[in-house]
């Protein structure tokens, strides 16, 4: 059967009943697929009632999961690309988690939605700014929630600067920064046997991520991976709750990175010559409506440490990751120096993380994952909107092909679509807000 077409049937999201437990399936049990399953059998109130993937491995892997904790065996679907298809006409889910190479998401969410199904996606919503669009007319038209697991706008270091930002301890919020900085070579190649390093294969030679991921960084040129920077960013500037982004330009620099790892790692591999298009660090600049700028990075080729890079600046005082520093007037020890981070961030602690704090330890990501899963669980169980709407995901999202077009046009500055269609200007801010996150 066509998509689309046969797996429409009656949309159980509008029931309105509040679920104790939910039928949760999956589609993509790869790493990150079996990071929130794990989530998952951990709770009572979480029916993991359906697998599906293309590769026996994770399928295996998966399966294992579900007998160590004593779980019954889900469904599994496989067999081929549309799988998920059969899955979704087949099983009566409530919600499903995508965690797919990005090429699938959309198609997949679509899918889902038309299904009547909530959407927990990984990042990213889609390749090309029609398809960022496709998601949003589809949830609107079907009424269907889609949330994009953004995970760093849960972190305890993150969510504590956001109390902070509510609390007007910042002042007026002038400029933010962020990013994807994370030194991607041992993911991007392997050995084929393995998920980190070992070698410099990809493609069908490769194992994980390196399957798939590794060939946007050869065909594309701008921000890969926008949303680490930018979800987080969005909530401290109100995005598309009072505000929006209006404009955007981005830069890249060369690309030297992978094939200099390449030729290190392995000499006269010839994977070193192939054309890696994907400068080694990208750089974003956004504007807002309510006059704030937005810098996002991605940086994933050179030898470097992990960071998000994040930067909230206001007319009262400033906090970096980086540097784990921040300056409050008036409130600092010493004017002109840094504080310590930590101590704000424990006084400031959010309230979720200090409630949940013993659920979420031990789960992926220093607990955010955790927090991440939890919100789009409790949403689906009370059948109401997620706390990272739509409109919310596909903008994090977004900056991935406005990057590339920017690059590509000789770095044009972009208009930065509305996703939301003028309802941002009367949109409240609803991310951790209460208890559900
Ligand atoms: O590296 C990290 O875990 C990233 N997450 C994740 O998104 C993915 O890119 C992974 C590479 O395998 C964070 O940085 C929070």
């Amino acid at each position: 059967a066509a998509a689309g077409s046969t797996i429409l049937r009656p949309q159980n999201i509008f029931a309105k009943t509040k679920k104790d437990v939910i039928r949760l399936g999956f589609i993509g049990v790869g790493m990150r697929g079996r990071n929130h399953v794990a989530i998952a059998l951990n709770r009572d109130d979480v029916n993991v009632v359906s697998i599906c993937d293309t590769q026996e491995d994770s399928l295996a892997r998966c399966r294992k999961q579900f007998k160590e904790k004593n779980k019954k065996a889900p469904k599994e679907y496989t067999g081929g690309l549309d799988a998920y298809k059969r899955m979704l006409e087949s099983e009566k889910l409530d919600a499903v988690i995508i965690s797919t190479p990005w090429q699938f998401h959309h198609e997949q969410a679509i899918d889902s939605m038309k299904a009547g199904i909530y959407v927990g996606c990984e990042v990213i919503a889609g390749l090309t700014l029609d398809e960022h669009w496709d998601i949003v007319k589809t949830s609107e038209q079907t009424g269907v929630p889609y949330m994009c697991l953004e995970n760093v706008a849960y972190r305890r270091d993150v969510m504590a600067i956001l109390n902070m930002v509510r609390q007007g301890l910042f002042g007026e919020i002038i400029h933010l920064e962020g990013g994807y900085q994370h030194d991607l070579r041992e993911v991007l190649f392997n050995n084929g046997k393995q998920p980190y390093g070992g070698g410099v294969e990809f493609g069908d030679k490769g194992y994980s991520e390196a399957q798939w991921r590794t060939q946007f960084n050869i065909d594309l040129d701008g921000d890969l991976y926008p949303t680490h920077g930018l979800g987080p960013a969005m909530h401290f500037a109100n995005i598309n709750h009072g505000n929006r982004i209006t404009k955007v330009v981005s830069f890249s620099s060369k690309a030297r990175g992978l094939s200099d790892y390449i030729e290190k790692t392995s000499p006269g591999h010839p994977n070193a010559n192939i054309d890696f298009k994907n400068g080694d660090v990208t750089t974003s600049l956004m504007t807002c409506a309510n006059g704030e700028t937005i810098e996002i990075k991605h940086d994933v080729h050179l030898p470097r440490p992990y960071s998000i890079g994040l930067r909230v600046q206001g007319t009262d005082g400033i906090w970096m990751d980086l540097n784990k520093g921040i300056y409050i007037e008036g409130k600092a020890a010493k004017s002109h120096a840094w504080d310590n981070a930590d101590e704000w961030i424990k006084k400031y602690d959010h309230p979720l993380w200090a409630k949940y704090e013993h659920l979420a330890t031990g789960s992926g990501h220093g607990g955010m994952d955790w927090f991440v899963d939890n919100a789009f669980f409790e949403s689906v169980k009370q059948q109401r909107q997620t706390p990272i709407d739509v409109y919310d995901s596909v903008t994090m999202s977004a900056l991935f092909p406005l990057s590339i077009q920017s690059v590509k046009e000789g770095n044009k500055t972009l208009d930065f679509p509305d996703f939301t269609n003028g309802k941002w200007k009367t949109s409240k801010p609803v991310f951790a807000l209460d208890d559900s996150g």
